[in-house]
């Protein structure tokens, strides 16, 4: 198995993590996009992705599949007997869809809008917005407020134990850092529950 990815960018340090956790990594080969240079957006990547995103999966049967939670998933669904990272009743699952879905629209995406309207990476290919970049910047801090609130009094985001809803947080507040979006001092749960999660061999991945 193949994955096309690129090692500096944020969805897949996402399955990285995840693979990691489920000591999964050595499955596949990990190739480089240089996104910067366009390499996602020529016609042999397009063919594995028609979206031109990393990460993309490719199996030895040439099934290709882009996005990173449907890559996530692929591996929780595949190899059952490793740790689970997407719950293992349907309440888990519920609950952790649920936080999965809060970070990506409200805390991922808006991370990502905001470097891409802010920083002008991708002005090649797109035209970035500053005023939409800082508002997103907001809709970022915000989020952060909340899931400081939300961090009273647990170790992890839900279930009672690390699940996928801790990889898309903690990636997200490291990718925020290149925007120049960091933990409050004042928000100790964030903080603790980061350096938490940092501690873990599947962060340095
Ligand atoms: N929804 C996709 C998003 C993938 C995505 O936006 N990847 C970024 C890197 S983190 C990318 O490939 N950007 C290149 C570009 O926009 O040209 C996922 O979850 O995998």
């Amino acid at each position: 198995m193949k994955i096309f990815e690129t090692s500096t960018a944020p969805n897949p340090r996402r399955v990285r993590m995840f693979m990691a956790e489920k000591g999964l990594l050595e499955k596949a080969e990990f190739i480089q996009i240089d996104l910067a240079k366009g390499e996602n957006l020529t016609a042999e990547y397009a063919a594995r992705n028609p979206m031109k995103k990393v990460p993309v999966m490719e199996l030895d049967d040439g099934t290709c599949v882009a996005e990173t939670m449907a890559i996530c998933r692929y591996f929780e669904e595949s190899y059952p007997d490793s740790p689970s990272l997407l719950g293992d009743t349907p309440v888990e699952k519920a609950v952790v869809e649920q936080w999965l879905r809060w970070i990506e629209f409200s805390f991922f995406l808006p991370t990502g809008m905001c470097f891409q309207h802010t920083s002008g990476y991708f002005k090649d290919r797109m035209n970035p917005i500053k005023e939409w970049g800082e508002e997103c910047r907001n809709s970022v801090e915000k989020f952060m407020h909340f899931l400081d609130k939300q961090l009273y009094g647990k170790e992890y985001i839900c279930c009672d134990r690390f699940t996928a809803a801790d990889i898309n947080a903690f990636t997200t507040v490291a990718f925020a850092r290149v925007v120049d979006i960091r933990i409050q001092p004042e928000q100790e749960n964030l903080k603790s529950w980061y350096q938490r999660i940092k501690t873990r061999d599947s962060a340095g991945v």
